[in-house]
């Protein structure tokens, strides 16, 4: 009989995955058999309060998943690089043990540097871990002492990230607790129940006080179901919308004029600009599809909101709106927004999009850029753009000036094949015979594919770690809750061990997880004073330092000394600009009209990113949206389509074949399909077949949410 009562112990890790809530894990673990039986939410976090989201809620059956890649594990002699039955990969692949890997992936390397230049090799990584040895410790040792092409992670957020920098001078925003004193919370470009759950119960907090939840995006998500109010936007318009709402307020003359002296520079120019005809209510309607007294209501709403309700006006922000041409102004516009009516001061008041310049990690101290002066380059290496992957593997000089081309590329943390933009050139590059490829991963993904050699990779639950947050202040360390299943290696011991077998002699490469937290802990920044390993380790998870009132709040933005742009205030200049995204209504690309409709190639609410996407019970949470384009009634009448009917939805760069599902989760104009694993979807090709690597206005970003197509039914023996 099985013992019902096994002693058990219970390790606090934190949850490493791409998510702005960097939850605090129990992991309950049977003492005989080292196995984890358990996670849940740690009650004593401020933000998890006990509760995990769906997708980690069941993380035992992704760590304990038959599928995990356990070995390291070589393609076989004459199977080409391409896409595998899911499931069936390891017969590719032969298993070879961590020395032969080592040995061989060391004397490739060393090769392709010396006949090509260390440039050559392209490392490819991002956000499988956000821890912060794992996301990016010794893996930059590593290649700045080889004199790799430097990465310039653009994927997901830098538009964003300089957008706000350029306006406060650092990221920074309302503390998800301070969303439950809010008068009006307005949800803009942001999937909260989806991608950012442990926010949601201040929101309903703040709503049962009497605030309503406004949400602003193009695809009627849950978040926007369970609102107050929704507004589809018309996608890459958001500028025209923030304008329009300055200029409803300040037409009103509702701006607060002693915080804009205070802790603002360039008022003047910015409220010439947000007066103009073509940001009036009608004109932003036409613009964005949102009503003109809508319009003037929310603007009013949000303006008076303090001397109505004395409680502040706090806004979401999140990524979704600077996936696309002008989203960095975007972003500066809607930025803005809290410094006119000085939202930054009231209870519950200001804006969150992303929290995480509040950890003064020492990134400097984990990477150590210095290397790269003892490599055979002796000098800084090129950047290459992730968001132009397929460029840099197809083109000679990478896309980046300069005659070296791409020979060996190292993914880890990521699943390029399948969330990179421009697929088709990426699997173009990947399928190369002369490209050395190595994929240290969990499982055998679409790039797992198309790998020379797999390393088996651990999860948050099998190595230490230290993590802050962007959606939280609080830092954490992740304790190793079970031992490495299988030969599993974490990025730090990987990267270690290679250095090692390339005959790095420095130091640095035998550096322990407990040395490297120290290391990311030690900064003279006052936000982390008496923030160190030790206490991480005994209290789970502390607050940052950040500077309080004299109400003893913590109320970033509220005077001057907040700032830390050149002005030393909140930033107008230069005054944002609405600019039609090339592919959209208004733009160039849909001038010619063979692609009308704008495509939204969205996140799924219960997988992360493609994380997730292969485990069958996270597929039954999804079932809703697998395999399907949504679109409106209007669209789908025009092109004689009806629910179910297959359907193929294709542009210049692509073609995918999905299923019609007829709702109103979209406007006319808009269709929607979410990402999955190319080789779980029909035809072999996901979203990011359709999807450009035109870059963003500021930080080189990402356009995924800025893509035209057209959709067609495919006929009976098409
Ligand atoms: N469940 C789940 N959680 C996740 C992720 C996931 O894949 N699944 N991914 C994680 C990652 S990597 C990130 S970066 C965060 C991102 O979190 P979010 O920023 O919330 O991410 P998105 O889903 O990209 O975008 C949010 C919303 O913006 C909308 N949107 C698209 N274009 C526009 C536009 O032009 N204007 C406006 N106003 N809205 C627009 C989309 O329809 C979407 O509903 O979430 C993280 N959390
Ligand atoms: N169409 C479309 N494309 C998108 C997006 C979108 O919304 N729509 N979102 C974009 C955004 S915001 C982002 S952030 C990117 C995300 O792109 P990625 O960062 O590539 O995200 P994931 O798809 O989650 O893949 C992460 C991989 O890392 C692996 N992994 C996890 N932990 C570890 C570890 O400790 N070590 C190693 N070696 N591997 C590990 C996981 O198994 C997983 O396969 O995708 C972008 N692509
Ligand atoms: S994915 Fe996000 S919400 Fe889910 S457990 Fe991880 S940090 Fe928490
Ligand atoms: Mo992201």
């Amino acid at each position: 009989m099985a013992q019902l009562s096994a002693e058990t112990r219970t390790v606090h890790a934190v949850c490493s995955h791409d998510c702005p809530d960097s939850c605090g894990v129990l992991v309950t673990v049977e003492v005989g058999t080292g196995r984890a039986v358990k996670v849940a939410g740690d009650p004593s976090h401020p933000v998890t309060r006990g509760f995990l989201c769906g997708k980690v809620a069941k993380y035992l059956d992704r760590v304990y998943s038959p599928d995990r890649l356990l070995y390291p594990m070589r393609r076989k002699a004459g199977v080409a690089k391409g896409p595998l039955v899911q499931g069936r990969e390891a017969e590719a692949f032969e298993r070879i043990s961590w020395d032969e890997a080592l040995d061989e992936i060391a004397a490739r390397l060393t090769g392709i540097a010396a006949e090509f230049g260390p440039e050559s090799v392209l490392p490819y990584s991002y956000a499988g871990t956000i821890g912060q040895l794992g996301y990016g410790s010794m893996d930059r040792r590593f290649f700045h002492r080889l004199g790799a092409s430097q990465l310039d992670r653009t994927i997901c957020a830098t538009a964003g990230g300089e957008a706000l920098k350029s306006v406060y001078g650092v990221k920074l925003g309302t503390a998800p607790q301070d969303f439950a004193k809010a008068g009006l919370v307005i949800a803009w470009g942001a999937n909260i129940h989806g991608n950012n759950i442990h926010l949601w119960p201040f929101i309903e907090e703040a709503r049962r006080k009497g605030a309503r939840l406004v949400v602003i995006d193009p695809y009627r998500t849950r978040t926007a179901a369970l609102a107050d109010e929704h507004l589809a936007i018309h996608p890459g318009t958001d500028t025209a919308l923030a304008l329009g709402l300055m200029h409803v307020l300040l037409s009103m003359g509702m701006e607060d004029k002693e915080y804009v002296a205070a802790c603002t520079h360039g008022f003047a120019e910015l409220r010439a600009a947000a007066m103009r005809p073509e940001y009036s209510p009608e004109r932003v309607a036409q613009v964005t599809g949102i009503a003109a007294d809508a319009i003037v209501r929310l603007g009013r709403e949000y303006a008076t909101c303090f001397r109505r309700t004395g409680r502040g006006a706090a806004i979401r922000l999140n990524y979704g709106i600077q996936r696309s041409d002008n989203g960095g102004t975007a972003v500066r516009a809607v930025a803005m927004l809290p410094l006119l009516v000085g939202a930054w001061k009231h209870p519950g008041g200001g804006l969150q999009m992303s929290t995480s310049g509040s950890f003064p990690f020492n990134g400097k101290a984990l990477e150590m850029p210095e290397l790269m002066q003892a490599s055979p380059l002796g000098r800084a290496a090129r950047v290459v753009n992730m968001s132009q992957l397929g460029r840099a593997l197809t083109r000679e000089d990478a896309g980046v000036g300069g005659s070296t081309p791409v020979k060996a590329l190292f993914v880890y943390n990521s699943n390029p094949a399948a969330v990179a933009p421009n697929q088709t050139d990426v699997l173009l590059g990947m399928r190369r015979e002369d490209l050395y490829t190595v994929v240290h991963e969990q499982f055998f993904t679409d790039t797992a594919d198309y790998a020379d050699v797999l390393l088996p990779a651990t999860t948050f639950l099998e190595a230490k770690d230290v993590q802050g947050a962007y959606g939280h202040l609080y830092a954490q360390v992740s304790e190793r809750a079970i031992a490495p299943l299988g030969e599993a290696r974490s990025n730090v011991a990987m990267f270690g061990a290679l250095a090692r077998r390339m005959g790095f002699e420095e130091a640095c490469f035998g550096d322990t997880e407990d040395a490297l937290i120290d290391q990311a802990l030690t900064t003279d920044d006052p936000w982390f004073a008496g923030i160190t390993r030790e206490r991480l380790e005994r209290e789970g998870h502390v607050a940052l330092a950040l500077p309080k009132d004299a109400a003893g709040e913590v109320r970033p933005f509220s005077t001057a000394e907040w700032f830390r742009t050149a002005s030393g205030r909140g930033e107008l200049l230069p005054v944002p600009v609405f600019v039609a995204p090339v592919e959209s209504r208004l733009g160039a690309g849909a001038e010619s009209g063979a692609y009308p409709l704008e495509f939204l190639p969205r996140k799924a609410d219960n997988y992360m990113n493609s994380t997730f996407a292969n485990l069958p019970g996270h597929q039954r949470m999804e079932a809703r949206t697998a395999g399907v384009v949504e679109m409106s009634v209007v669209d789908a009448e025009a092109r004689g389509i009806v629910s179910g009917d297959a359907v193929e939805v294709w542009n210049g760069r692509g073609r995918i074949g999905l299923r019609a599902l007829v709702n109103e989760q979209v406007v006319a104009g808009v269709v929607a399909a979410r990402l999955d694993w190319n080789k779980l979807s029909a035809g072999g090709a996901n979203v990011n077949a359709l999807t450009s690597e035109r870059l963003t206005d500021m930080g080189g970003g990402a356009t995924f949410y800025s893509t035209l197509v057209e959709v067609r039914k495919v006929q009976d023996g098409d």
